[in-house]
C-alpha cells in the first residue's frame, strides 16, 4: 500500500479561541502549529488566515506571512483554503492561490453547513479552477457530499482540472454526507482509479473515519479545524498531538506515513 499522506487542517475559519484556547491564529501560531505538526508526521498542512481579533480573512498578505513562516521552519506541504468562511465572495476566496502554494482547496458544489449555506456556484467553481491551474496549483476537490465527485468529474471533462485529481472526503457537515463506513465507501468507489483521496472526518467522527482511510489505502486529514477534542468532552492538547495518534495508529497496522517528498510523488507535485 502506499505510504499515508497525513495533513493536518490547523485552524479553520469556525473554531474560536473560546472554543480552544490552543487554537493557532495568528502566522506565528500558525507556523510554530505546522512546524509541529510536521515533526509528529504530517506532510501537508491545510491553512486558514485570521485577523489579530481571530476574524478569518483571505487577505493575501495574511496568507503570504504565513507561507514565509511555515517555509522557514520546514518543507511541509502548503495547501490554502479557497473555501475561507461562510458568506465571502469567490473574489476575497480565491486570493491566496496568487501566491503560488503548492496546493489549494476546490470545493466542487454548494452545501448547508450548520446553519449557514457554503456557497459554490458554477461558474465560481469554474473561475476557481482556471484560477488554480493559471497559478500552478494543485487543487484537492472538497467533497462534502457524493453530488461533488461527479461535479468534480465534469470539471475535468472540461479539462479544466488535471489528473491525477486529488480528493477529500469530509464527512459529518451537519448538511453534508455523515460520516459512516457505508458512505465512505460509496465515495471511494465513484472516484477514478487512479486517483488519490483522503478523509476528514468532523467532530467525533474524524478518529473512525481515519482509521477506515488507514485501512482502505487511501489518506487522512486530522487538526482543529474539523475536531477540537481528543476524546469526548477532553479538548485535544494540539494539532500535533491529533496527528501522533493517527501516525501511532498507522504503525500498529502497518502502513507507513509518507514524509513531505513522499507525498509529493504520490501527489504527482514534481515536476
Ligand atoms: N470554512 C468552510 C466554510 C476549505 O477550506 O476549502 C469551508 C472550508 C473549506 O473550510
Ligand atoms: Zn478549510
Amino acid at each position: 500500500m502506499e505510504k499515508l499522506i497525513i495533513t493536518c487542517a490547523l485552524t479553520g475559519a469556525e473554531v474560536t479561541k473560546e472554543d480552544h484556547p490552543r487554537l493557532p491564529v495568528t502566522p506565528d501560531e500558525i507556523a510554530q502549529a505546522a512546524y509541529e505538526a510536521y515533526l509528529a508526521g504530517a506532510s501537508i498542512v491545510h491553512i486558514h488566515g485570521r485577523l489579530e481579533d481571530g476574524t478569518p480573512t483571505q487577505d493575501k498578505e495574511v496568507y503570504r506571512e504565513i507561507i514565509e513562516k511555515i517555509r522557514a521552519k520546514c518543507e511541509i506541504i502548503i495547501q490554502v483554503s479557497t473555501g475561507g468562511a461562510v458568506g465571502m465572495t469567490a473574489e476575497e476566496r480565491i486570493q491566496p492561490v496568487t501566491l503560488r502554494p503548492e496546493m489549494a482547496t476546490l470545493t466542487t458544489g454548494t452545501v448547508n453547513f450548520g446553519q449557514d449555506v457554503f456557497m459554490n456556484t458554477p461558474s465560481d467553481i469554474e473561475q476557481f479552477a482556471k484560477t488554480l491551474s493559471q497559478y500552478g496549483v494543485k487543487p484537492e476537490l472538497e467533497i462534502f457530499d457524493v453530488g461533488m465527485i461527479h461535479n468534480g468529474l465534469r470539471l475535468l471533462k472540461k479539462g479544466l482540472i488535471q489528473e491525477p485529481l486529488h480528493f477529500d472526503f469530509v464527512m459529518g457537515v451537519p448538511g453534508g454526507i455523515p460520516a459512516t463506513p457505508k458512505n465512505l465507501l460509496h465515495m471511494v468507489e465513484s472516484i477514478p482509479p487512479n486517483a488519490t483521496w483522503s478523509v476528514a472526518g468532523v467532530g467525533r467522527a474524524q478518529l473512525p473515519m481515519a482509521t477506515m482511510a488507514i485501512l482502505l489505502g487511501g489518506h487522512v486529514r486530522v487538526g482543529l479545524e474539523d475536531n477540537i477534542y481528543y476524546t469526548k468532552g477532553v479538548l485535544a492538547e494540539s494539532n500535533a498531538q491529533l496527528v501522533e495518534r493517527v501516525v501511532r495508529i498507522a504503525k500498529e497496522l502497518g502502513r507507513e506515513v509518507a514524509s513531505p517528498k513522499d507525498a509529493r510523488k504520490i501527489l504527482g507535485l514534481l515536476s
